[in-house]
């Protein structure tokens, strides 16, 4: 019992504050919502919430004059240690708050940045996550430096592998230097293995998704990937792809990606573009999506968002309604007109996934075009293309040629 009062008493006690500007306070309500679910998977308590109407976000102070004394008195009557604002504070915000409340202050990028610290495993994770918070930091270091030093530790302190991060401007930059070299070599290795993929031409789908939809429920169940599967936020940082093998011998790969989050940090975006990339290069975008959540139309509108800004909204999309199976039956469910298709399913139940593959196969097959000839002895090197590219279903040597059946890709040209 006394262990546990200790950890009780050792956590960090957050105050999260939001502005709703225009009369949005029940979309305010679900951020923060979502802001304590990231405190707690970042080891902190929220011990109060605090929203501000306003008409717009205040450029000093973030919210307004009359705010900060409450916000100030909150912090002292239930022994807050760090006040979290729920959008990207800028340098001079960030300051003022700091100097205002006497306190430890943070935003909602810090608290990201944090949890993706802790979760980077690999080597490329750690160095995208690094970088990004060490631009971030790069201009606001007064605001955090006093800030950051209150607990000696906490939500912000913390680089991957729980390093503690650089606080001087020319160590920073010069770390960010390193940083960016060392990425050089890591998206080198990436692209050979993506070439080699891409040779494979083994059609490619990128499972994509708001955090903790399911993705990688998704892609343990059908290709029994072993990944990391969490009730969590952010639990997969890194992408892992994997082959999965239909009955009658087609193949095609999955890519789990990194979850994606209302609000996520343009350094973050910037910083994992690469690894998002891999959906770049897809042939088809899997939507997955809580519909047991209830703001699963924000989190739908957000991974279109991001989806657009990364410059890969142009491909067919087909959208999971996933966890199925934690709905009433008798809920009936629109279908989501912003892509070709959708499919109820249930990954960890196994429900809807043969409906699914199917889809998949159908989108393939439409860039597909279906040959029948017979293909002359002295051009015999295009059956290794049909079996590269495409598909061949049947060869017969004739007297005149190889006569085929195939599919193959409608934008590859090999002279058939
Ligand atoms: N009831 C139910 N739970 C599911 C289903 N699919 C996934 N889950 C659960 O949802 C949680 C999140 O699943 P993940 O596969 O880790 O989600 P993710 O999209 O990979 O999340 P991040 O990696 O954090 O972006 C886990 O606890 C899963 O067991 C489903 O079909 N039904
Ligand atoms: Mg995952």
């Amino acid at each position: 019992m006394k262990d546990m009062l200790d950890t009780k008493e050792q956590a960090e006690r957050l105050l999260l504050v939001g502005v709703a500007t225009g009369g949005n306070e029940d979309k305010v309500m679900e951020s923060l919502d979502e802001l304590a679910e990231l405190a707690s998977t970042a080891g902190a308590v929220t011990v109060g919430r605090i929203i501000q109407n306003r008409e717009a976000i205040h450029p000093g102070t973030y919210v307004g004059k009359g705010k900060v004394e409450e916000i100030r008195e909150f912090v002292e009557d239930y022994g807050v240690d760090t006040v979290v604002c729920d959008d990207e504070l800028s340098p001079a915000q960030l300051k003022n708050l700091e100097t205002a409340l006497n306190t430890k202050v943070i935003d909602r990028t810090i608290m990201i940045l944090d949890i993706f610290a802790m979760r980077a495993e690999t080597s490329e994770g750690k160095i995208q996550v690094e970088l990004a918070q060490l631009k971030y930091r790069s201009s606001r270091l007064v605001g955090l430096r006093s800030s950051l030093s209150r607990l000696g530790g906490g939500i912000g302190t913390r680089g991957p592998g729980e390093k503690k991060l650089e606080m001087d401007r020319r160590v920073i930059r010069e770390r960010i230097s390193i940083l960016n070299k060392e990425l050089e070599e890591v998206k080198r290795s990436r692209n050979v293995a993506r070439k080699k993929r891409m040779e494979s031409a083994m059609p490619m789908v990128a499972i994509v998704g708001y955090t903790n939809a399911g993705k990688s429920t998704l892609l343990n169940t059908l290709t029994g990937a072993g990944i990391l599967e969490e009730d969590k936020l952010f639990a997969t940082l890194d992408p892992t792809t994997r082959i999965y093998e239909y009955e009658n011998g087609n193949r095609i790969l999955f890519t789990d990606t990194v979850g994606f989050i209302n609000k996520l940090p343009h350094h973050l975006i910037d910083a994992f573009r690469s690894t998002l990339e891999e959906a770049k290069y897809a042939d088809i975008i899997l939507h997955v999506v809580d519909i047991s959540n209830p703001s699963c139309d924000m989190q739908m509108d957000v991974v279109y968002d991001t989806l657009e800004k990364l410059g890969i909204a142009d491909k067919p999309v087909i959208t999971m309604y996933n966890k199925v199976d934690k709905l009433d039956n008798d809920i009936m469910l629109g279908s989501d007109i912003r892509s070709r298709c959708t499919i109820r399913a249930s990954a960890r139940k196994k429900l809807g996934l043969d409906k699914l593959l199917d889809e998949i196969m159908n989108i393939i097959d439409d860039g597909m075009r279906y040959i029948e000839q017979v293909i002359p002895y002295s051009d015999a090197a295009k059956i290794q293309d049909i079996r590269k590219y495409g598909q061949l279903i049947e060869e017969d040597y004739r007297a005149d040629g190889i006569f085929v059946k195939a599919k193959i890709p409608k934008q590859i040209g090999i002279g058939l």
